[in-house]
Protein backbone atom coordinates (compact mmCIF):
# COMPACT_ATOMS: atom_id res chain seq x y z
CA UNK A 1 0.00 0.00 0.00
CA UNK A 2 1.32 3.49 -1.17
CA UNK A 3 1.55 5.46 2.29
CA UNK A 4 -0.15 8.87 2.62
CA UNK A 5 1.79 11.98 2.41
CA UNK A 6 1.83 13.52 5.82
CA UNK A 7 3.40 16.67 6.76
CA UNK A 8 5.87 16.13 9.40
CA UNK A 9 7.27 18.99 11.14
CA UNK A 10 10.95 19.14 10.84
CA UNK A 11 10.81 18.41 14.82
CA UNK A 12 9.06 15.40 14.56
CA UNK A 13 11.05 14.23 11.15
CA UNK A 14 14.41 14.56 13.16
CA UNK A 15 13.08 12.96 15.91
CA UNK A 16 11.82 9.76 13.87
CA UNK A 17 14.97 9.89 12.06
CA UNK A 18 16.81 9.28 14.96
CA UNK A 19 14.02 7.34 16.96
CA UNK A 20 14.11 9.56 19.27
CA UNK A 21 11.06 9.87 21.88
CA UNK A 22 7.98 11.45 20.25
CA UNK A 23 4.43 11.79 21.84
CA UNK A 24 1.14 12.03 19.55
CA UNK A 25 -1.18 14.83 20.38
CA UNK A 26 -4.88 14.77 18.98
CA UNK A 27 -6.60 17.95 18.22
CA UNK A 28 -10.53 17.37 18.87
CA UNK A 29 -9.55 18.93 21.85
CA UNK A 30 -8.80 21.69 20.76
CA UNK A 31 -11.36 22.15 17.68
CA UNK A 32 -14.58 20.83 19.90
CA UNK A 33 -13.39 19.92 23.16
CA UNK A 34 -12.16 22.79 24.96
CA UNK A 35 -13.35 26.84 24.21
CA UNK A 36 -11.16 29.47 23.05
CA UNK A 37 -8.76 30.71 24.83
CA UNK A 38 -8.21 27.72 26.97
CA UNK A 39 -8.11 25.40 24.18
CA UNK A 40 -5.50 27.06 22.40
CA UNK A 41 -3.48 27.75 25.79
CA UNK A 42 -3.65 24.20 27.11
CA UNK A 43 -2.85 22.78 23.47
CA UNK A 44 0.87 24.61 24.23
CA UNK A 45 1.01 23.70 27.51
CA UNK A 46 1.02 20.04 27.12
CA UNK A 47 3.67 20.47 24.07
CA UNK A 48 5.88 22.34 26.16
CA UNK A 49 4.79 19.43 29.10
CA UNK A 50 6.09 16.72 26.42
CA UNK A 51 9.27 18.72 25.68
CA UNK A 52 10.15 19.01 29.31
CA UNK A 53 9.93 15.21 29.81
CA UNK A 54 12.83 14.79 27.16
CA UNK A 55 10.10 14.23 23.73
CA UNK A 56 9.27 15.85 21.13
CA UNK A 57 4.93 16.44 20.42
CA UNK A 58 3.57 15.92 17.74
CA UNK A 59 -0.12 17.48 17.44
CA UNK A 60 -2.00 16.18 14.39
CA UNK A 61 -4.68 17.71 12.73
CA UNK A 62 -5.82 18.01 8.83
CA UNK A 63 -5.29 21.44 7.56
CA UNK A 64 -6.52 22.36 4.06
CA UNK A 65 -7.09 18.45 2.99
CA UNK A 66 -3.25 17.83 4.42
CA UNK A 67 -2.36 15.64 7.22
CA UNK A 68 -0.04 17.29 9.35
CA UNK A 69 2.03 15.66 12.49
CA UNK A 70 3.28 18.35 14.46
CA UNK A 71 1.96 21.77 14.15
CA UNK A 72 3.83 25.70 13.88
CA UNK A 73 2.29 28.00 16.38
CA UNK A 74 0.28 29.82 13.98
CA UNK A 75 -1.33 26.47 12.88
CA UNK A 76 -2.32 25.80 16.79
CA UNK A 77 -3.97 29.26 16.67
CA UNK A 78 -5.80 28.89 13.26
CA UNK A 79 -7.50 25.49 14.65
CA UNK A 80 -7.87 26.94 18.34
CA UNK A 81 -10.16 29.89 16.51
CA UNK A 82 -11.65 28.08 13.46
CA UNK A 83 -15.47 27.84 13.00
CA UNK A 84 -15.81 25.66 10.03
CA UNK A 85 -13.56 23.09 10.91
CA UNK A 86 -14.67 18.98 10.89
CA UNK A 87 -14.49 16.63 14.23
CA UNK A 88 -13.09 13.76 12.06
CA UNK A 89 -12.76 10.23 13.45
CA UNK A 90 -10.52 7.88 11.15
CA UNK A 91 -13.54 7.47 8.66
CA UNK A 92 -13.92 10.88 7.93
CA UNK A 93 -10.62 11.42 6.77
CA UNK A 94 -10.61 10.61 3.02
CA UNK A 95 -13.00 12.63 2.38
CA UNK A 96 -11.74 15.27 4.49
CA UNK A 97 -8.91 15.45 2.57
CA UNK A 98 -10.66 15.49 -0.70
CA UNK A 99 -12.17 18.38 -0.40
CA UNK A 100 -9.47 20.02 1.11
CA UNK A 101 -11.01 20.66 4.15
CA UNK A 102 -9.40 20.96 7.86
CA UNK A 103 -10.45 18.84 10.81
CA UNK A 104 -9.75 18.29 14.69
CA UNK A 105 -8.71 14.40 15.12
CA UNK A 106 -10.16 12.36 17.45
CA UNK A 107 -8.51 10.02 19.50
CA UNK A 108 -9.03 7.38 16.29
CA UNK A 109 -8.02 9.80 13.65
CA UNK A 110 -4.94 10.36 15.95
CA UNK A 111 -4.43 6.98 16.54
CA UNK A 112 -4.55 5.76 12.90
CA UNK A 113 -2.09 8.76 12.02
CA UNK A 114 0.86 8.35 14.46
CA UNK A 115 0.87 4.64 13.05
CA UNK A 116 0.99 5.94 9.83
CA UNK A 117 3.56 8.10 11.10
CA UNK A 118 5.79 5.46 12.65
CA UNK A 119 4.85 7.08 16.58
CA UNK A 120 3.91 4.50 19.14
CA UNK A 121 2.07 6.58 21.77
CA UNK A 122 -0.36 9.04 21.96
CA UNK A 123 -1.21 11.10 25.09
CA UNK A 124 -5.25 12.60 25.26
CA UNK A 125 -7.64 13.65 27.89
CA UNK A 126 -10.37 11.28 27.91
CA UNK A 127 -11.42 8.22 25.35
CA UNK A 128 -14.74 7.90 23.88
CA UNK A 129 -16.79 5.62 24.73
CA UNK A 130 -20.18 3.33 25.21
CA UNK A 131 -22.76 5.86 25.88
CA UNK A 132 -25.19 5.10 28.57
CA UNK A 133 -28.26 4.16 26.97
CA UNK A 134 -26.20 2.40 24.32
CA UNK A 135 -28.72 -0.59 24.58
CA UNK A 136 -31.26 2.13 22.88
CA UNK A 137 -29.29 4.54 20.79
CA UNK A 138 -26.38 2.39 19.40
CA UNK A 139 -23.91 4.88 21.01
CA UNK A 140 -20.19 3.39 20.87
CA UNK A 141 -17.20 5.69 20.21
CA UNK A 142 -15.24 4.66 16.84
CA UNK A 143 -12.25 5.18 19.18
CA UNK A 144 -12.81 1.77 20.83
CA UNK A 145 -13.13 0.06 17.54
CA UNK A 146 -9.75 1.77 16.55
CA UNK A 147 -8.39 0.56 19.54
CA UNK A 148 -8.67 -2.71 18.62
CA UNK A 149 -7.51 -2.37 14.97
CA UNK A 150 -4.53 -0.05 15.84
CA UNK A 151 -1.60 -0.61 17.65
CA UNK A 152 -1.05 2.89 18.97
CA UNK A 153 -1.08 3.38 22.91
CA UNK A 154 -3.11 5.77 24.00
CA UNK A 155 -2.61 8.17 27.74
CA UNK A 156 -5.70 8.66 28.82
CA UNK A 157 -7.33 9.40 32.50
CA UNK A 158 -10.21 7.05 32.33
CA UNK A 159 -13.27 8.40 30.41
CA UNK A 160 -15.85 10.29 31.79
CA UNK A 161 -19.46 9.34 33.44
CA UNK A 162 -21.61 10.59 30.55
CA UNK A 163 -20.29 7.17 29.45
CA UNK A 164 -21.47 4.07 30.82
CA UNK A 165 -18.16 2.75 32.12
CA UNK A 166 -18.60 -0.84 32.74
CA UNK A 167 -20.06 -1.47 29.05
CA UNK A 168 -16.92 0.70 28.06
CA UNK A 169 -14.51 -2.05 29.92
CA UNK A 170 -16.62 -4.86 28.04
CA UNK A 171 -16.57 -3.83 24.76
CA UNK A 172 -12.76 -2.78 25.45
CA UNK A 173 -12.23 -6.52 26.84
CA UNK A 174 -14.13 -7.82 23.15
CA UNK A 175 -11.60 -5.75 21.17
CA UNK A 176 -8.62 -7.42 22.74
CA UNK A 177 -7.51 -3.97 24.16
CA UNK A 178 -4.98 -4.59 27.51
CA UNK A 179 -6.66 -1.44 30.33
CA UNK A 180 -3.50 -0.84 31.88
CA UNK A 181 -4.01 1.59 35.19
CA UNK A 182 -0.91 3.57 36.46
CA UNK A 183 -0.01 3.39 39.83
CA UNK A 184 -3.43 2.40 40.84
CA UNK A 185 -5.40 -0.74 41.00
CA UNK A 186 -8.40 1.22 40.25
CA UNK A 187 -10.00 2.30 36.78
CA UNK A 188 -10.03 6.30 37.13
CA UNK A 189 -13.28 8.20 36.03
CA UNK A 190 -11.14 10.92 34.46
CA UNK A 191 -12.33 13.98 37.29
CA UNK A 192 -12.04 11.35 40.04
CA UNK A 193 -9.59 8.89 40.29
CA UNK A 194 -12.02 5.58 41.26
CA UNK A 195 -14.73 4.89 38.84
CA UNK A 196 -15.72 1.94 41.21
CA UNK A 197 -14.26 -0.19 38.54
CA UNK A 198 -11.08 -2.26 38.73
CA UNK A 199 -8.75 -1.69 35.84
CA UNK A 200 -7.03 -5.38 34.37
CA UNK A 201 -3.90 -4.86 35.13
CA UNK A 202 -1.53 -2.03 36.92
CA UNK A 203 2.42 -1.03 35.99
CA UNK A 204 3.89 1.64 38.42
CA UNK A 205 6.52 3.00 36.14
CA UNK A 206 6.87 4.47 32.55
CA UNK A 207 9.85 1.84 32.08
CA UNK A 208 7.47 -1.21 32.68
CA UNK A 209 4.58 0.63 30.39
CA UNK A 210 6.94 0.47 27.71
CA UNK A 211 8.14 -3.39 28.37
CA UNK A 212 4.78 -3.96 27.74
CA UNK A 213 4.28 -1.91 24.64
CA UNK A 214 6.79 -3.74 22.90
CA UNK A 215 6.12 -7.11 24.45
CA UNK A 216 2.44 -6.73 22.91
CA UNK A 217 4.03 -5.77 19.94
CA UNK A 218 5.87 -9.03 19.30
CA UNK A 219 3.11 -10.96 20.61
CA UNK A 220 1.67 -10.12 17.37
CA UNK A 221 -1.54 -8.49 19.59
CA UNK A 222 -2.33 -5.86 16.96
CA UNK A 223 -4.36 -3.96 19.01
CA UNK A 224 -3.79 -0.14 21.06
CA UNK A 225 -2.96 -0.68 24.34
CA UNK A 226 -5.48 1.66 26.78
CA UNK A 227 -3.26 3.84 29.90
CA UNK A 228 -5.11 4.68 32.31
CA UNK A 229 -3.55 7.70 34.36
CA UNK A 230 -5.75 9.16 37.20
CA UNK A 231 -6.11 12.78 38.11
CA UNK A 232 -3.88 13.94 40.35
CA UNK A 233 -5.28 14.34 43.69
CA UNK A 234 -4.54 17.99 44.26
CA UNK A 235 -7.28 18.46 40.92
CA UNK A 236 -9.60 15.95 41.62
CA UNK A 237 -13.58 16.93 41.69
CA UNK A 238 -15.51 15.63 44.51
CA UNK A 239 -17.83 12.50 43.11
CA UNK A 240 -21.11 13.98 44.28
CA UNK A 241 -20.33 17.36 42.61
CA UNK A 242 -19.25 16.45 39.12
CA UNK A 243 -21.96 13.29 39.36
CA UNK A 244 -24.76 15.82 39.45
CA UNK A 245 -23.34 17.62 36.70
CA UNK A 246 -22.98 15.08 34.43
CA UNK A 247 -26.44 13.45 35.25
CA UNK A 248 -28.26 17.34 34.19
CA UNK A 249 -26.04 17.56 31.01
CA UNK A 250 -26.94 13.63 29.80
CA UNK A 251 -30.69 14.72 30.97
CA UNK A 252 -30.49 17.69 28.63
CA UNK A 253 -28.49 15.80 26.01
CA UNK A 254 -31.70 14.26 24.80
CA UNK A 255 -32.17 14.43 20.73
CA UNK A 256 -29.01 15.14 19.96
CA UNK A 257 -26.96 12.59 18.05
CA UNK A 258 -24.12 10.97 17.15
CA UNK A 259 -20.88 13.19 16.74
CA UNK A 260 -22.58 15.79 18.15
CA UNK A 261 -23.66 14.09 21.46
CA UNK A 262 -19.60 14.66 22.88
CA UNK A 263 -18.97 18.21 22.11
CA UNK A 264 -22.74 19.09 23.84
CA UNK A 265 -21.83 17.25 26.97
CA UNK A 266 -18.48 18.35 27.51
CA UNK A 267 -19.58 22.08 27.39
CA UNK A 268 -22.71 21.92 29.10
CA UNK A 269 -20.70 20.40 32.29
CA UNK A 270 -18.04 23.14 31.68
CA UNK A 271 -21.12 25.79 31.78
CA UNK A 272 -23.04 24.15 34.76
CA UNK A 273 -20.04 23.80 36.60
CA UNK A 274 -19.02 27.28 36.22
CA UNK A 275 -15.52 25.74 34.74
CA UNK A 276 -14.37 23.62 37.48
CA UNK A 277 -14.56 20.58 34.81
CA UNK A 278 -12.41 22.57 32.38
CA UNK A 279 -9.84 23.28 35.13
CA UNK A 280 -9.62 19.91 35.68
CA UNK A 281 -9.84 18.47 32.24
CA UNK A 282 -6.50 21.31 31.41
CA UNK A 283 -4.70 19.65 34.59
CA UNK A 284 -5.35 16.04 33.43
CA UNK A 285 -4.39 16.58 30.20
CA UNK A 286 -1.12 17.87 30.95
CA UNK A 287 -0.24 14.51 33.59
CA UNK A 288 -1.44 12.36 30.77
CA UNK A 289 1.16 13.92 28.32
CA UNK A 290 4.58 14.13 30.87
CA UNK A 291 3.67 10.34 31.44
CA UNK A 292 3.59 9.86 27.87
CA UNK A 293 6.88 11.41 26.89
CA UNK A 294 8.35 9.46 30.20
CA UNK A 295 6.95 6.16 28.67
CA UNK A 296 8.21 7.43 24.82
CA UNK A 297 11.50 8.23 26.36
CA UNK A 298 12.18 4.62 28.20
CA UNK A 299 10.46 3.13 24.65
CA UNK A 300 12.99 4.98 22.82
CA UNK A 301 15.68 3.80 24.88
CA UNK A 302 14.81 0.41 24.97
CA UNK A 303 14.69 0.31 21.03
CA UNK A 304 17.75 1.57 21.08
CA UNK A 305 19.46 -0.87 23.23
CA UNK A 306 17.97 -4.21 21.39
N1 LIG B 1 -13.86 13.04 25.76
C1 LIG B 1 -13.33 14.06 26.44
N2 LIG B 1 -12.74 15.09 25.77
C2 LIG B 1 -12.67 15.10 24.40
C3 LIG B 1 -13.21 13.98 23.69
C4 LIG B 1 -13.80 13.00 24.40
O1 LIG B 1 -13.38 14.07 27.66
O2 LIG B 1 -12.12 16.05 23.82
C5 LIG B 1 -13.09 13.96 22.20
C6 LIG B 1 -11.89 13.12 21.79
O3 LIG B 1 -11.32 13.67 20.61
C7 LIG B 1 -12.51 11.77 21.48
C8 LIG B 1 -13.81 12.20 20.88
O4 LIG B 1 -11.76 10.98 20.59
O5 LIG B 1 -14.24 13.31 21.65
C9 LIG B 1 -14.83 11.09 20.92
O6 LIG B 1 -16.01 11.51 20.27
P1 LIG B 1 -17.22 10.50 20.14
O7 LIG B 1 -17.73 10.28 21.55
O8 LIG B 1 -18.20 11.23 19.28
O9 LIG B 1 -16.70 9.26 19.51
MN1 LIG C 1 -20.92 8.60 19.37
Amino acid sequence: MTKPDLKLSADVAAALAAGDAIVALESTIITHGMPYPANLETARAVEQVVRDNGATPATIAVIGGAIHVGLTDAQLEALAQAKDVVKASSRDLAAVMVRKGSAGTTVSATMRIAELAGIRIFATGGVGGVHRGAEQSFDISADLTELGHTGTTVVCAGVKSILDIPKTLEFLETQRVPIIAYGSDDFPAFFTRQSGEKADHRLDTPEDIAMAMIAHEVLGSGTGILIANPIPEADALSPDFIDGTIADAVAESRGIQRKEVTPFLLARINELSGGKSLTANIALVKNNAALAAKVAVAHARLKKSA
